[in-house]
């Protein structure tokens, strides 16, 4: 199973398929996971131009994000590394309120998860008050927030207010990720840092984390 077959797979939508593609790259071919996960993101990013394109509907996109869950379910367990650490660093993870994006926050996640950190997923759509109350609930020191949609970027802003305004700011650091952004918007938006992708994400956080 080469990795240009895996990008087709995404590409065609081809949901019933892409699980076994995902097992025989992995047990078959010994393929690094990681790579795996960059040739599906990769068609991902194709269903992404043909839908800018008109070429694709959003029948197509709900599909595309139905065929890179199943092939998350089988790449999930291959991404998890041995690294665990002692003590649980708590992180909450949510994409923005108006955003129903959440791939990338989930693997972002089965990474912190696989690295030993302890995660309270949010899920999407979530807003300030909700992200206030976990950290509140559960003493988290880090918030992750996620966002695809250039028109909801603007809700890390008003998260960042939030947590100023509950006297939370100081204890927790924000890292934001998704494709409308970058570390100067990050930053602008009330940000401590940005991610390009989930590995870097990991990076990032475990050097919040003095990992
Ligand atoms: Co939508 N969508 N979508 N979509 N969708 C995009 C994002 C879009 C770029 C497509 C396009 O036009 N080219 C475009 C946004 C344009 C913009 O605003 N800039 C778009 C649009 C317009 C929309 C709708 C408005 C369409 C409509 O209704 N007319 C609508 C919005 C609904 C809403 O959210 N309110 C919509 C809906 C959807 C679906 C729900 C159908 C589905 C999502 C399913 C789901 O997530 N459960 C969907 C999909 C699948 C996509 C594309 C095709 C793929 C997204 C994806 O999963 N990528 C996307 C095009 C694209 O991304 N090229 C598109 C794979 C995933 C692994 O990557 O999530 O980016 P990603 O995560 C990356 C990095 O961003 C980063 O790490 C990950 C990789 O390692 N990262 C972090 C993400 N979060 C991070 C957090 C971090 C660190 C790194 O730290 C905390």
């Amino acid at each position: 199973m080469d990795f240009e077959k895996l990008t087709e797979l995404i590409i065609e939508l081809e949901v019933d398929d892409i699980a076994d593609a995902v097992k025989e790259a992995l047990e078959v071919d010994d393929k690094d996971p990681f790579d795996v996960l960059n040739a599906l993101t990769k068609g991902m990013d194709e269903v992404g131009r043909r839908y800018e394109e008109k070429e694709y509907y959003l029948t197509e996109l709900v599909l595309a994000g139905e065929t890179m869950k199943e092939a998350f379910k089988i790449l999930q367990p291959a991404l998890a590394t041995s690294d665990k650490s002692q003590v649980k660093t708590k992180i909450i993870l949510a994409t923005v309120k108006g955003d129903n994006h959440d791939i990338g926050k989930n693997i972002l996640g089965s990474l912190l998860l696989s690295s030993g950190f302890e995660i309270y997923d949010l899920g999407m759509d979530v807003d300030e008050d909700t992200i206030v109350q976990k950290v509140k609930e559960t003493g988290a020191t880090i918030v992750g927030l996620s966002t695809l949609l250039t028109m909801t970027v603007e809700h890390i802003k008003v998260v960042h207010e939030a947590l100023k305004t509950a006297g939370l700011r100081e204890q927790v650091k924000l890292i934001v990720g998704g494709a409308p952004l970058n570390m100067e918007l990050a930053k602008k938006l009330g940000a401590d840092d940005f991610a390009d992708d989930a590995v870097e994400g990991v990076k990032h956080i475990k050097n919040f984390a003095g990992m």
